[in-house]
């Protein structure tokens, strides 16, 4: 009975460990288009992708884009032109939506809990 709680337990460090050890490799860069062609965000020492990168979207061509939390703390992901507003993502949450938009323009994206130090823009363009 203990051997299987402890076995569990490791087992759940190996994993929580690996996926925090892909995050980090992966967050090297600026953005990143993940397996289905979307673009993912990742919120970890309060920015997102180190650089709070630009992100281009093409006009009526819906982006799918996913923001993971790797911080230990919550963040959102908020476009208000955009109508985006993902809520509070806790440590180890995801959440996927898309980014349309049939106007040209240069769009603010921000956490609204870190507000400077965590934003950027989108950009759509024809
Ligand atoms: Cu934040």
């Amino acid at each position: 009975m203990n051997n299987n709680i402890i076995a569990i337990v490791a087992i759940s460090f190996i994993v929580v460990g690996s996926i925090w050890g892909i995050g980090n490799l992966i967050s090297q860069n600026n953005t990143h288009f993940s397996k289905s062609g979307g673009v993912l965000l990742l919120m970890k020492d309060n920015k997102f992708n180190v650089t709070n990168p630009d992100i281009i979207v093409k006009i009526d061509q819906p982006l799918k884009i996913s923001i993971a939390n790797q911080d230990f703390r919550k963040h959102d992901f908020i476009v208000d032109d955009l109508n985006i507003n993902t809520g509070y993502i806790s440590s180890g949450q995801d959440f996927t939506t898309v980014i349309a938009s049939n106007k040209s323009g240069s769009y603010r994206y921000y956490c609204s809990i870190h507000p400077g130090i965590m934003e950027g823009k989108i950009i759509v363009k024809s």
